[in-house]
C-alpha cells in the first residue's frame, strides 16, 4: 500500500475504545493519516476541562477539522466519507445506501447497547461486581439480533450486499469481542464476522486489551 496521505484533522480517541476504533478503521480503509490525541480516560480527562469544552458529553471519539468539532462515531464516519469519498465505503445505489444507513443505526440501537454491557463488564469491571441479571438480559438481546442478521446475511458477503461498507465498519470493534458474549453465532454471522476481522484494517487496529 502507498504511504498514507496526511491531513490536518485531529482525532481524540482512546486505544481501547470500540467507537474510536470505527473511525480509525475508516481512515485506514481510505489510507488517510490524521493527528491522533489519546485522551487519558484512566485519569478521567474525558470528564474534565479542557476536553469537556470540545465534547460536552465527555466521550470519545471526537474529530476536529478546522472549525468543525464532531462527536458521535457514526456522524464522524459519514463526514469522513463525504470529505474523502475515495475509496468509497458506501454504495452508489441509493437503495443500497439507505440500507447502509439503516444497518448503522440498528447496530447502535440493537447491538452495541446490549453488547456493550457485556463487553464493558468483562473488560473493565472485576467479576465480583458484575451485574449478572443485566448481562444475561443483554446476552439475550445479542442472540436475538444475531438471528435477525443471520437472515439478512443470507447469500451476501457484507451487510448491505457484496461490498464492505460503513455498516460493516460499525460492527467490527464489537464483533472483536464475540467470545465474551457466550452466544454461539449462527453460521452466516460467524462467517461474516471472521471475514471482517481478517481485514488488514481490523488487524491493524486490534486493541491490545
Ligand atoms: N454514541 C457514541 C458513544 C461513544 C462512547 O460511548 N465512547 C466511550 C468509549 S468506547 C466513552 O467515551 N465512554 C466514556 C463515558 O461514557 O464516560 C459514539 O458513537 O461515538
Amino acid at each position: 500500500m502507498s504511504p498514507a496521505t496526511k491531513h490536518a484533522l485531529t482525532l481524540y480517541l482512546h486505544p481501547f475504545s470500540t467507537y474510536s476504533r470505527r473511525v480509525r478503521i475508516a481512515l485506514l480503509e481510505k489510507n488517510l493519516e490524521v493527528d491522533e490525541i489519546e485522551v487519558d480516560m484512566a485519569a478521567r480527562a474525558h470528564r474534565k476541562e479542557p476536553y469537556l469544552t470540545l465534547n460536552p458529553y465527555g466521550r470519545v471519539p471526537t474529530l476536529v477539522d478546522g472549525d468543525l468539532v464532531l462527536y458521535e462515531s457514526t456522524a464522524i464516519l459519514d463526514y469522513i466519507e463525504a470529505r474523502f469519498p475515495e475509496p468509497s465505503l458506501v454504495p452508489a445505489d441509493i437503495k443500497q445506501r439507505a440500507l447502509v444507513d439503516m444497518h448503522m443505526k440498528l447496530c447502535d440501537l440493537q447491538f452495541t447497547r446490549p453488547g456493550g454491557v457485556v463487553i464493558f463488564s468483562k473488560r473493565f469491571i472485576p467479576e465480583a461486581k458484575w451485574r449478572l441479571d443485566e448481562m444475561a438480559k443483554a446476552r439475550g438481546e445479542v442472540e436475538k439480533h444475531f438471528k435477525i442478521l443471520e437472515r439478512q446475511l443470507e447469500g451476501q458477503a457484507f451487510l448491505a450486499g457484496d461490498s464492505y461498507t460503513l455498516a460493516d465498519v460499525c460492527y467490527v470493534p464489537f464483533l472483536e469481542f464475540m467470545a465474551l458474549f457466550e452466544v454461539e453465532p449462527p453460521p452466516n454471522v460467524k462467517a461474516w464476522s471472521d471475514r471482517l476481522l481478517a481485514r488488514p484494517t481490523s488487524i491493524a487496529t486490534k486493541p491490545a486489551h
